[in-house]
């Protein structure tokens, strides 16, 4: 698909093909290979026929609208974000930046309710349409997990979606705000949003409105726009599915940009193995030959979590769990 070319930054080049797009209504091994393929060449990909209803999908986006439009102060008693919690401009601990708001929340119910008390004059009607949503997505997150052990050859179908679907699995959500670039002379300039960076966890389940930004680098300085579907989730590979899968899916840097007149506005569900769950690949992933040779040491998700908060956001940390 041919797709308009966005205002490069300097010194990069936008290349215009989109990730592939797989429809889950399709015969499913059919599917699980697409999908297998998907996260090996790009790490990302889009679905559609996915199952979550729109109902679900509208309530969510119709919150995050109220949120975003409250004034600063109201938006500020969700608390800040360390990590979870209400961020403006500022992202991690370690002075990275950009042209966004956000709300990072956990999704266990109980944090659920407890926070939705700070985020809305209505908090049961926040909480339900969260949670909603939270186990709407989960619950695709674990159909795509189980269909890429399928198409992986993995013996026990849900050794990956098993680790999202544990009571203190660490998931959380993010709503993220990128306000419209507004210059005097009505010329675009293009703003980083939210800078370049791979995502820690396992699988992340975005969905956006209509507007563009989201960009992915499969080689140093070449960007390729995803095209914005609000009816389909973007999905992509997270820095842990790159381990337990000793490297066959790669969990590829993405960022987004903010350069038109519309307000950008995504939800991400990132699917988190629990604090003290053990990432390790199955043994279909590993050859005791050179053939694949485990690539990773054996990690937590507790140490994989610190190692990426003590970093920038930038920063390539699974490189350090690499195996000499
Ligand atoms: C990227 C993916 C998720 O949005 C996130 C981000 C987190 C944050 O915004 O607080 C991080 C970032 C993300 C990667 C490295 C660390 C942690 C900011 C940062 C500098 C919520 C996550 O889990 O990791």
């Amino acid at each position: 698909m041919v797709l308009a070319s966005p205002t490069p930054l300097r010194n990069e080049k936008i290349l215009t093909l989109d990730i592939p797009i797989i429809d889950l209504s399709a015969e499913r091994s059919t599917v699980s290979k697409l999908i297998v393929k998907a996260c090996e060449k790009f790490g990302f990909f889009k679905v559609i026929n996915h199952g979550v209803s729109y109902e679900t999908i509208v309530k969510m986006e119709a919150e995050s609208l109220n949120f975003f439009a409250k004034p600063a102060i109201e938006k500020q008693a969700a608390g800040p974000p360390n990590p979870l919690g209400y961020g403006c401009k500022t992202i991690g601990f370690n002075g990275d930046m950009g042209e966004v708001e956000y709300l990072l929340l956990g999704t266990d119910p109980s944090s659920i309710d407890i926070k939705s008390k700070f985020i809305s004059t209505d908090p049961k009607k926040f909480s339900s349409a969260l949670s909603g949503y939270v186990e709407a997505v989960r619950d695709l997150a674990c159909e795509l997990l189980d269909l890429m052990a399928e198409g992986l050859w993995v013996q026990d179908r849900s050794y990956f979606s098993r680790m999202i679907r544990a009571v203190d699995s660490d998931s959380c959500f993010r709503l993220n705000h990128y306000p419209p670039v507004i210059t005097k002379d009505s010329a675009l300039t293009t703003r980083v949003g939210f800078g370049e960076h791979s995502d820690p966890q396992i699988l992340t389940v975005l969905r956006s409105n209509a507007v563009d930004g989201l960009q992915i680098s499969l080689d140093r300085d070449v960007w390729i726009p995803v095209s914005p579907d609000p009816a389909a989730f973007c999905v992509n590979v997270g820095d842990v599915l790159q381990a337990m899968t000793n490297g066959r899916f790669v969990s590829v840097r993405h960022r987004a940009l903010s350069n038109t007149s519309k307000a950008r506005m995504s939800m991400a569900f990132f699917g988190a193995p629990s604090l003290t769950a053990w990432v390790s690949c199955p043994p279909e992933m590993v050859t005791e030959s050179s053939s694949s040779p485990s690539l990773y040491r054996a990690f937590t998700w507790a140490e994989y979590k610190a190692v990426a908060y003590s970093l920038r956001l930038g920063d390539s940390r699974l490189e350090l769990f690499r195996n000499c």
